[in-house]
């Protein structure tokens, strides 16, 4: 087969990056080089600012209707090529291609169906005062530098760019070095399109040279940013010295709640989803579960036994494989590493632990670790305190609400929870004290794209999804006139 090699999309053309640096592709379920992609630097983002520049008087002149018409242009051809997506969202990620093709290629689709939507029904606000009428626009700002990382790459690449052109702005997109295959599928669908040239730009490489350059350039007046809460803190300080506009989706550390009073079977069943889809790596995974004493010996034979069955690791190009690889030898590694940690640390590793036993020949060299379930580790040990991002749970016993609350709070981030009880009380008091930006009752990962999405504490900085999104891509404007002159 061909190796593939990928070079930017710019003003609607493919460019090799101009110092012509190349950096290898690999695919994680058998850690074997299948391609190249460009490194590109700063004097790539460069021509991708002034491409952009070009385009963004052009695309922000057009009505919502005509940018929501090509921007469906651009879902309809990505529906149509939705196999080649997920077989190459499984190839470059390691995530299992029916969770590509039922989970994350729909998705990138649907953004930009929704947002295409979305501005065709907006509405500004205005009011009255004695004397005076105010009423409100929102416009465009220019150029969006848009980061996004290697769980979910299209999936969120397409959450970002939507929303951001919807609105009027151009953009200049990074995705991250590990997962760039589908961004340039992506930008093979664009290049059949009709939205104008240098709206959607695509730069591909690492992030202390491409990311970097979006983030210091004073050209790009916002940047969304998806990633390590780390990368997220170095974002925030190259942002400030040009006052950007900044979103930042960062790390969790979830707590999963299960309480006596909770439908078991549902509650395990969900429970195992949200502990190891996509192999741990997402954001929004449950990995600290916490359950009541009462049923914690029940909950945990029933969840080992629901994901001995549910979670089989294996090759994930195959349509009955349930778990991928992980995405790269680096965070196989750092993975590993809290395992060993957990171990010395005193924690019963119950069930997983180690790399799967029994991989088919081509796999013998990715990067896969079993579920991994682990009890007796303290809530304030650093395997339940730090972001892991891989298919590793913890199980710890609690005895009241007030202490599952103090719990589950006591941790620097604040991404998500889930609550399972039947009690719709106590789940509406939960969900008060909760420090998290999403609670999901008696179920996971239910994503409504209208509500306002993001975290509390080192989880992230603003909120994303409907019309909160057209708030952060847009400035806000307030007109006021003068109605009665006499009034003045
Ligand atoms: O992500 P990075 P990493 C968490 C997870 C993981 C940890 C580190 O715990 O183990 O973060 O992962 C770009 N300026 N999440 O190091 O580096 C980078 O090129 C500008 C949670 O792989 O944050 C990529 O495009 N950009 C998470 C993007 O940032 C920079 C998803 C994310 O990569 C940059 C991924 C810089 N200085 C990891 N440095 C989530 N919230 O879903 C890097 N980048």
């Amino acid at each position: 087969m061909a190796s593939t090699k990928i070079v930017n999309f710019i003003d609607g053309s493919f460019m090799p990056p101009i110092d012509g640096e190349y950096m290898d592709m690999v695919e994680p379920a058998t850690g074997k080089v299948y391609g190249q992609l460009a490194n590109s630097n700063d004097k790539d983002v460069e021509i991708a600012v002034a491409a952009a520049k070009v385009a963004f008087p052009i695309w922000s002149s057009m009505s919502a209707s005509e940018r929501s018409t090509l921007m469906l242009e651009i879902a309809n051809g990505i529906e149509q090529r939705l196999e080649a997506f997920a077989e190459a969202e499984s190839k470059d990620q390691g995530k299992p291609v029916t969770l590509a093709r039922t989970v994350d290629i729909p998705r990138a689709i649907y953004n930009f169906r929704y947002f295409a939507g979305l501005i065709l029904h907006h509405e500004d606000i205005s009011t009255q005062i004695e004397g005076a009428c105010s009423y409100t626009m929102q416009q465009p700002i220019g150029i969006a530098g848009l980061i996004s990382p290697w769980n979910l790459p299209l999936y969120l690449l397409s959450w970002k760019i939507a929303p951001a052109i919807a609105v009027g702005n151009v953009c200049i997109a990074k995705p991250s070095e590990i997962t760039s295959l589908t961004a340039h599928l992506l930008c093979e669908v664009i290049s059949q399109c009709k939205i104008p040239k240098g709206v959607i730009n695509i730069v591909y490489g690492q992030g202390h040279r491409v990311g970097n350059a979006l983030t210091q350039h004073p050209d790009i007046p916002l940047i969304s940013f998806t990633g390590g809460t780390a990368t997220g803190k170095v974002i925030m300080q190259a942002a400030a010295l040009h006052y950007k506009k900044i979103s930042l989706e960062l790390g969790g550390k979830n707590p999963n709640i299960i309480f006596k009073d909770c439908d078991l079977e549902v509650a395990v069943q969900n429970s195992v989803r949200s502990s190891f889809a996509n192999q741990g790596e997402i954001c929004l995974c449950g990995s600290r579960i916490f359950v009541e004493k009462e049923v914690e010996e029940a909950f945990v034979e029933q969840f080992v036994a629901a994901t001995s069955k549910a979670v089989v690791p294996g090759d994930p190009s195959l349509s009955a494989t349930s778990m991928g690889a992980l995405v790269s030898k680096e965070h196989y590694d750092k993975v590993m590493s809290y395992i060993a940690l957990a171990k010395e640390l005193g924690g019963n590793i119950i069930f997983g632990g180690d790399r799967p036993s029994d991989l088919p020949e081509r796999c013998k060299d990715g990067y896969f670790i079993a579920p991994t379930i682990i009890t007796g580790l303290p809530p304030d040990s650093r395997v339940q305190q730090e972001e892991i991002f891989g298919p590793v749970v913890t199980i710890w016993p609690f005895t009241s609400e007030k202490q599952v609350v103090e719990l589950a709070n006591c941790n620097r981030y604040g991404l998500s929870a889930s609550v399972w009880t039947r009690d719709i009380q106590r789940a509406h008091r939960i969900a008060t004290h909760l420090h998290a930006g999403t609670v999901w009752i008696n179920t996971w990962m239910k994503r409504d794209l209208r509500v306002p999405f993001g975290g509390w504490k080192h989880s992230g900085i603003g909120r994303e999804g409907g019309k909160y999104s057209i708030d952060f891509y847009a400035e806000q404007k307030t007109v006021c006139f003068a109605t009665d002159l006499t009034l003045q």
